[in-house]
């Protein structure tokens, strides 16, 4: 095994590690203290939407638990937690009344974590939009834009002096292609109109959640959260590296582009534009503010090759075989080049601020045996993607943290508890937490790094 003390050596003495979680994965008490429901708690209750139907009514309990998860994230000495907060916590239908007793349990939270020297990273929206809002078409309607900009200064004027970073949203290509296109997350639509008008006013609402928390929280770091596809080609021929070009505009492009440079990608505009919202005067001076950092989410490469069928919807782009002979145990292909061809790749194209890999993980489902947890091969793929982290340093790249997805297994949405990410085993039917064998070593790297840093350029 990598001794992680040998292996620290490779980060700068202020690299941040921490760990990761999501509201809606973890915190289960999905009635208490006026919460109401989120589009994941409807989608989850529908029949053959989530593996087992399994809901986020309990999760690992840790609306009830935090004090003693924040304690075994301190035990760990890791030094930064990524957190999100709850939407329908704090507005519980999306717009109207403000929820006192949601924001007081994001207050304890973040003064528990302050009282143990973890540093609070916090993602306002983590897919949990409250289900009020559907009634008026959700994320494919231009009002739930504004909403979230009000519900972004209610929690900036209440947290916002206590936060180390915030993150408008996490993984927009999840809440926009895989909500509103290929139907696998919440609210399942199938539908291209429908996830065009998602795409630009999910963009917009990053817009006007950035100039809210600017003038409410001006000291607060803020960045975007996105899990950006290295898109290789199938193979070498031209008709693929020419889908692999569409599949980066498509999938990356389509955020990146307004957010860093004010505008949509060229080829995917002329394909889909005339399906598009109105883009009104304003919209894209607002999505393309400044940011202080961005966050990658980076688990596995996306091959594709060109769709021959006649008539093919843009991006026409077909999956390719995996390269790579490993896979985890949710199907995903191995292959960490692909992490460092592709932040290489998207610094060349984009004018990017510092860059924080805000998730990367394994899923493996081992369980608890004789008190521990042999993960070897999540053990194996944290050591061989963090040495890419250390190489992209090593090259100049202005890599400044690491979170581990996830600080526990939880639920991971369409796939129900049966898929497990965590660095800390969870046994759903007594909350007992163990910190599996890849947890040990992690901890082992992160007690090198004391100090953890913030320093946007
Ligand atoms: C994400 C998700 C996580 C998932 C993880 C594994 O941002 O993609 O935040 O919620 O659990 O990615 O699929």
């Amino acid at each position: 095994m990598i001794d992680p003390k040998l292996f620290a050596d490779r980060f700068p003495g202020d690299f941040l590690f921490g760990v990761a979680t999501a509201s809606f994965q973890i915190e289960g008490a999905s009635k208490a203290d006026g919460r109401k429901p989120s589009i994941w708690d409807a989608f989850s209750n529908m029949p053959g939407r989530v593996f087992g139907r399994h809901n986020g009514d309990v999760a690992c309990d840790h609306y009830n638990r935090w004090e003693s998860d924040l304690d075994l994230i301190k035990a760990m000495g890791v030094t930064g937690y990524r957190f999100s907060i709850a939407w329908p916590r704090i507005v519980p239908e999306g717009t109207g009344p403000i929820n006192e007793a949601g924001l007081d349990f994001y207050d304890r939270l973040i003064d528990g974590l302050k009282a143990r020297g973890i540093k609070a990273y916090t993602t306002l929206y983590h897919w949990d939009l409250p289900l009020a809002l559907m009634g008026d078409g959700g994320w494919t309607a231009r009002s739930t834009a504004y909403a979230f900009q009000r519900y972004t200064k209610v929690i900036m004027e209440r947290l916002g002096d206590r936060l180390d970073a915030v993150a408008t949203f996490n993984e927009p290509w999840c809440s926009v292609w895989l909500s509103h296109l290929y139907g696998i997350h919440a609210p399942g639509e199938r539908n291209m109109d429908a996830a065009l008008h998602a795409l630009h006013y999910t963009n917009l609402a990053h817009g006007l959640s950035v100039q809210a928390i600017r003038e409410i929280a001006p000291n607060v770091p803020v960045g975007l959260v996105l899990n950006a596809h290295e898109t290789l080609p199938g193979s070498d021929s031209a008709a693929d590296i020419a889908a692999a070009e569409r599949a980066h505009q498509f999938h990356n492009g389509v955020f990146f582009d307004p957010v860093f440079k004010g505008e949509y990608p060229a080829d995917f505009l002329s394909a889909l534009g005339s399906r598009m919202p109105k883009i009104e005067e304003n919209d894209l001076e607002i999505i393309s503010q400044k940011l202080d950092w961005w966050g990658l989410n980076y688990y596995t490469p996306m091959r594709v090759s060109d769709d021959p069928a006649p008539g093919a919807e843009f991006p026409a782009t077909i999956g390719a075989p995996p390269v790579s002979k490993v896979q985890t145990d949710i199907g995903w292909e191995v292959y960490a080049p692909a992490l460092k061809s592709l932040v290489a790749r998207l610094y060349g194209r984009y004018e990017l601020p510092v860059c924080y890999i805000t998730e990367n993980g394994a899923c493996y489902n081992m369980e608890v045996e004789n008190g521990a947890v042999d993960d070897q091969p999540r053990l194996d793929y944290y050591v061989e993607h963090l040495s890419v982290v250390a190489d992209l340093i090593q090259d100049g790249y202005p890599m400044h943290g690491y979170f581990a997805w996830s600080l526990m297994d939880n639920f991971e949405w369409a796939e129900g508890y049966r898929m497990r990410f965590g660095l800390v085993h969870v046994d759903y039917d007594t909350q007992v937490r163990t910190v599996k064998k890849s947890g040990k070593w992690y901890s082992a790297l992160a007690a090198e790094f004391p100090k953890g840093n913030f320093k946007p350029d």
